[in-house]
């Protein structure tokens, strides 16, 4: 075997974060083999090996150096607070790290906590806010269900992730306040070698093709010729729109790329400008 440079990247083994990882990997074009009940594996086609592991120990191991990059939440690595670099969000895991309490309890910011006993799973995020707003209170560490602490009178409060809310209202609490929004991002090891950091240039090239991509949509549209230059002005597109005749004379079929901000407002007003039979298409990689 050839002594190729492998990068290490650790993803969550099983949780929130898993398939959204493993997804990615295989947009970038990185096939992995029997990724389930697999604790490593290394890609066929892309100088890469995958460990799975507990989300909470990756900022760890990359720091380390058991593996040289990881894909984590934020929140964990603000809980964490390891010596690693962040570069690149990815876009999925989204949530927010927030105080809640009881909905028949009022709050005027963070001096509402004064005295209070807090339970969450986050004691070094939730310690720093209290330090920063110089507000004393009891920090109650606990690994799980954290939303049922107020309800069994274990705190008065809670830190924790929420992302629908449904978790909050089931237990008859409220949002007070978010001390962290977060998602999934790509972290790495300081001082990677040279060969290490072109295989993360590499993969950072795919992964931002990709959700480039994710941003965009390709539409075509019919467009009477008379009517171009107006259609052509509200296209942004890569560098200006294709425009082919069509069949019909006076026709032409106009193409672009819209970015989804401003997708369905630039549709309405291709529409006013005299656009017809616009078809929308998803774009799968998009290299600029
Ligand atoms: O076993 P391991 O330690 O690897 O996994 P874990 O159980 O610690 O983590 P897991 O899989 O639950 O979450 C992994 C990561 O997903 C988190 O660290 C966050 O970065 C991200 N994430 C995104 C979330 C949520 N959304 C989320 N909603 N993590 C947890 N939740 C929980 C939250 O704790 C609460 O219990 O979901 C509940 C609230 O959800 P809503 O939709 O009802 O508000
Ligand atoms: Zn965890």
């Amino acid at each position: 075997m050839k002594n190729e440079t492998v990068l290490k990247i650790a993803i969550q083994k099983s949780g929130r974060l898993s398939d959204d990882s493993i997804h990615l990997l295989k947009e970038c074009g990185i096939y992995l083999r029997n990724v389930k009940d697999r604790l490593r594996t290394v890609s066929e086609n892309f100088p890469i090996e995958v460990f799975f592991l507990r989300d909470d120990d990756i900022p760890e191991y990359v720091e380390d150096g058991v593996a040289d990059l990881g894909i984590v939440g934020q929140n964990v690595l603000a809980e964490k607070n390891r010596q690693i670099d962040t570069i690149e969000a990815l876009g999925f895991g989204k949530c927010r790290l927030s105080i809640a309490l009881p909905k028949n309890q009022s709050y005027h910011g963070p001096s509402s906590l004064d005295g209070k006993r807090i339970a969450t799973s986050y004691p070094t995020i939730v310690g720093d806010f209290l330090k920063k707003n110089n507000v004393k209170a009891t920090i109650h560490e606990i690994s799980g269900s954290v939303e049922i602490a107020p309800g069994i009178g274990l705190s008065d409060v809670i830190v924790d992730l929420v992302s629908s809310g449904g978790t909050l209202f089931m237990n008859g609490l409220q949002e007070a306040e978010v001390i962290l929004d977060s998602q999934a991002v790509l972290v790495a090891r300081k001082q990677l070698s040279a060969e290490q950091q072109e295989i993360v240039e590499k993969l950072l090239f795919r992964i931002r093709a990709v959700k480039k991509a994710k941003k965009s949509k390709y539409i075509l549209m019919n467009a009477p010729n008379e009517k171009l230059s107006a259609i052509i002005s509200l296209l942004p597109g890569m560098r200006s729109p294709t425009v082919l005749p069509l069949a019909e004379s006076g026709w032409s079929s106009v193409h672009s790329v819209l970015s989804e901000d401003e997708f369905w407002d630039r549709i309405e007003k291709l529409k006013e400008a005299g656009a017809e039979g616009i078809l929308v298409v998803p774009i799968e990689k998009m290299i600029l």
